[in-house]
Order: structure tokens, then C-alpha cells, then sequence
């Protein structure tokens, strides 16, 4: 097994922007993720199946809701910390980040903001812990980029509602205790429900075949006239601006998490081209390795300032939609480019689990996919600084 000797990677010395409890919390998180999650991923990986065992240690290094509100068991942190986590937790395996990113954008988030003060006592603190573990449904089968098509509904029957229809491609649903599931009212309207574990008609099919981020467990989620009570609707908001919001936090913490992937990769391939060598010296050496490795860290560097800043407007509430799009788009392409030029710097190497570079590979063909594709992402950019909608 390879030892984990990742140290970080500062260019324009950013550590300087960050308090002393960010680089505590980033530097906990990393700790962690050397101890516990870096020597048993690649077999995760190979298993096809999310390690649970690591769940409670999530929790207790600020992997879930880290921006909730102590109150409601969060760490109470701000932006750049939640950032930074998920730096820490993609910087070893996508699948990982996706794991806390789901319970604390798009799990807690709406429970938080759009839930009843109830809602908040029962589920918040257990899915800060961990103790519960939520997933989010947004997906059906025909309505991906479109999720406004959506045909999961459910009605009104006195005293609970009737819930209808499936998701697809959903993250954590095989173990999940509840998801926050998106569902059209008899007019139409867009809602959050919440389906807990248990309820009659309500089964989480695992998805199987992933070629890509196989440390996360996906699945369907079916509702099959599952009577869901009344005081699990999120009344907070209504329409699809609801569940789009909560991709906002998710999409952000993406942003923060593909630059994990890249550094690793980077760290990986600058020390293999340091050590390996042909023709009587290092590979390092030769002008075309250094053009990969110079071009990594230019890219690495760019997309840090860009989503350093984008946290400030993050914390300060003022990040558009729009922005952080920019940033989930264009840090994912980054990663998934210093991937695949990683991968050649290692050769054959490259190729085997050995060395993280293939996996992470192969997991940013979900991350450039899931929470808005690369090209779903342009046209909210494009449709924002044209003001013309080029979606439909
Ligand atoms: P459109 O007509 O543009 O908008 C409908 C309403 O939503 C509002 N809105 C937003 N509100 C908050 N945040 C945003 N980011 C918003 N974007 C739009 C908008 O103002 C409008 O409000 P109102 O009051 O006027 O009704 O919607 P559209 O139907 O044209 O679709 C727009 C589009 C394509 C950009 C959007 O639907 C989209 O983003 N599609 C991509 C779908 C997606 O990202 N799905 C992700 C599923 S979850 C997931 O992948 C989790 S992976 C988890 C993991 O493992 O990490
Ligand atoms: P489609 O929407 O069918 O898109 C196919 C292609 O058409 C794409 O290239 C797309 O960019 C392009 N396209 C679509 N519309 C347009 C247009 N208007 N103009 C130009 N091009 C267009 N969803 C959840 O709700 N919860 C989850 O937890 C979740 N986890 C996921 C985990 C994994 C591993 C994966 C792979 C997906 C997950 N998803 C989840 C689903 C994910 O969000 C969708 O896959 C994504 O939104 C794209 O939808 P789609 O796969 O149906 O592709």
C-alpha cells in the first residue's frame, strides 16, 4: 500500500488569507482523512461500496453541516472552512466529499432553511453526528438537466399526503435513514418532502455498474403511494428555486473539492517525475514533463484564487448563482485535464491502484456530470452575461 505523503500545495502563499482556524480545520481534516480514509480507499474503491465505518469520524471533524448552526448540532463555521473541508475530503476520493456534501448542502441546508423549527430539532443534530444519513432526490429518469419536467408528485388525502414516482442516480440512497425528495403538489408546484426509512412503499434500489466514483453508494428511491405525514413538508419555500438553491452550496463546495483532486494528482505526478528516471535522469528533467507540471500548478493556482474569493462572497452573502457556476465548471475541468496529464507523467504506473490518479480520474466523470454538467453550467454563465436563455 502507498504511504500517503501529501503536504499541500500553496503557489501564491493563500494560507496567508486564511485565519488560524481555518488552517486548524483544514489541517484536522487532512490528519484524518491520512489516518483513516487513505489506507482503505482504493479497496473501497475496488468494492464498490462506500466505507460506513467512517461515518462517525465525518462528524467529528465538521463533515456535516459544518455551516449549520451550533444550535442545531453544526459547527457553526463559515464558508472558506466548509470549503476547505472538502478540499481535505476529494483531495483522497471524490466519493468521500460526495458523501458529506449531500447531508450538508442538500440534506441539511433545506432542512435548515426551508424546514419547520421541528423539523430542525429532529433531524438536524442526528444527521450532524451522523447517527442519521440523509440523501437528496432531484433526478427522475427523463428529467436530468431539466428537473422543472419532474413527475414525481403527490397529494393531498386530509390527513397525510400520497407520494408518487422515482429518482434516479442517487447518492448515500442505498443506506440513507430520510431524503429530502422534490415533488410536484396537484398544481403543479414544486415541494420538499421529507421520506424517511421504513415508511410503506418506499424502496432504495441500489444502483450498480459505476465505472466512477465507486466509494459512493448510488440508487433509485421508489414511491409506490408511500403515505408520507404531513409535518415532513418543508413549507419554507416552494417552486424549483427551492431545490436549486441548495445546488448552490452544493455546487460551491464542489468548486472546493476538485481542487483536492487536482493537488493530489499534481503532488503524485510532480514526485514520480522527481524520482523516476530514463535515459540516466530524472524525468523531471526533461522540458515536456515540465510543461505538464508547470501548466498543473498555473491551473491548480488560478482555480484557488478563484474559489478563494468566491467563499468571501460567500460568507458575506453576496456569491451569485451565476458565480458559482463559473467555479464548479471551470475547477472540475481543471482537475479532470490535470488527471489525465498526471496519469501520463506516471506511464504505466499510471495505470494502477497503486497510485490514486486513475481513480480520481475516473471519479470527475461524475463530479463533471452530477450537480449540473459542464455544459449546463456554460449556458448559465452564457445566459447571464447575455441575458438570453439558451436552454430552451
Ligand atoms: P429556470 O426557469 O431558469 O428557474 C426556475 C426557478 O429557479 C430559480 N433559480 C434558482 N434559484 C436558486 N438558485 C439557483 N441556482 C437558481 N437557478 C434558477 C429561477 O430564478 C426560477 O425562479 P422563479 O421564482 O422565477 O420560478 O429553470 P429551468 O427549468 O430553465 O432550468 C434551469 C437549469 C437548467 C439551469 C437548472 O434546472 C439546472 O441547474 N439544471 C441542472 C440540474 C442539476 O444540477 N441537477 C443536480 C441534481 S442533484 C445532484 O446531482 C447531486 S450529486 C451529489 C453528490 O454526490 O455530490
Ligand atoms: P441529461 O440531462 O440527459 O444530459 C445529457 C447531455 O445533454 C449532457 O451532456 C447535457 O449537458 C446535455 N444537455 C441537456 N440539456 C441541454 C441543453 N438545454 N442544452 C445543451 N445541452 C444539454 N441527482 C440527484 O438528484 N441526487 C443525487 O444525489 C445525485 N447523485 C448522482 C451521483 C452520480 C454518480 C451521478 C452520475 C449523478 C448523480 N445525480 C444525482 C444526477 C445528476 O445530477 C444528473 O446525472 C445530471 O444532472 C445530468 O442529468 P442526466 O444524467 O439525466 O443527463
Amino acid at each position: 500500500m502507498r504511504t500517503d505523503l501529501y503536504q499541500g500545495h500553496d503557489y501564491y502563499l493563500l494560507d496567508e488569507l486564511l485565519t488560524e482556524e481555518h488552517k486548524l480545520i483544514r489541517d484536522t481534516a487532512r490528519a484524518w482523512v491520512k489516518k483513516e480514509v487513505s489506507p482503505i480507499i482504493e479497496q473501497a474503491a475496488e468494492d464498490g461500496k462506500f466505507p460506513k465505518h467512517l461515518i462517525p469520524g465525518l462528524g467529528e471533524i465538521g463533515g456535516f453541516g459544518p455551516y449549520i448552526p451550533e444550535e442545531y448540532g453544526g459547527a457553526g463555521l463559515d464558508q472558506i472552512s466548509y470549503g476547505l473541508i472538502m478540499q481535505e475530503l476529494e483531495r483522497c476520493d471524490s466519493g468521500l466529499r460526495s458523501t458529506s456534501s449531500v447531508q450538508s448542502s442538500l440534506v441539511m441546508y433545506p432542512i435548515w432553511k426551508y424546514g419547520t423549527e421541528e423539523q430542525r430539532k429532529k433531524f438536524l443534530p442526528k444527521l450532524a453526528t451522523g447517527e442519521f444519513i440523509g440523501c437528496f432526490g432531484l433526478t427522475e429518469p427523463d428529467h436530468g438537466s431539466n428537473p422543472g419536467g419532474m413527475i414525481t408528485n403527490f397529494k393531498d388525502m386530509g390527513d397525510h399526503y400520497l407520494l408518487n414516482g422515482a429518482k434516479m442516480w442517487i447518492s448515500n440512497a442505498p443506506f440513507a435513514d430520510l431524503a429530502v425528495v422534490w415533488a410536484k403538489d396537484e398544481s403543479g408546484r414544486i415541494h420538499g418532502i421529507i421520506v424517511e426509512r421504513g415508511m410503506e412503499g418506499f424502496s432504495t434500489p441500489t444502483m450498480t455498474g459505476k465505472w466512477s466514483l465507486r466509494a459512493s453508494d448510488t440508487g433509485e428511491l421508489i414511491f409506490d403511494n408511500v403515505k408520507v405525514p404531513k409535518e415532513n413538508l418543508l413549507t419554507g419555500r416552494s417552486g424549483l428555486g427551492a431545490p436549486l438553491s441548495c445546488l448552490d452550496s452544493a455546487r460551491y463546495g464542489i468548486a472546493w473539492g476538485a481542487i483536492g483532486s487536482a493537488l493530489d494528482c499534481y503532488d503524485v505526478a510532480l514526485r514520480y517525475a522527481k524520482e523516476r528516471k530514463q535515459f540516466d535522469r530524472p524525468i523531471a528533467g526533461f522540458q515536456l514533463q515540465q510543461k505538464k507540471l508547470a501548466e498543473m500548478i498555473t491551473e491548480i493556482t488560478k482555480a484557488q484564487l478563484l474559489t478563494h474569493r468566491l467563499g468571501q462572497l460567500r460568507n458575506e452573502g453576496r456569491a451569485t448563482s451565476a458565480q458559482i457556476s463559473m467555479a464548479k465548471r471551470n475547477n472540475v475541468d481543471m482537475a479532470i485535464n490535470i488527471a489525465r496529464e498526471a496519469r501520463q507523467i506516471l506511464g504505466g504506473m499510471g495505470i494502477i491502484n497503486e497510485y490514486p490518479i486513475m481513480r480520481h480520474m475516473m471519479n470527475l466523470e461524475s463530479v463533471i456530470t452530477y450537480e449540473g454538467t459542464h455544459d449546463i453550467h456554460l449556458l448559465i454563465t452564457g445566459m447571464d452575461i447575455t441575458g438570453e436563455n439558451a436552454f430552451k
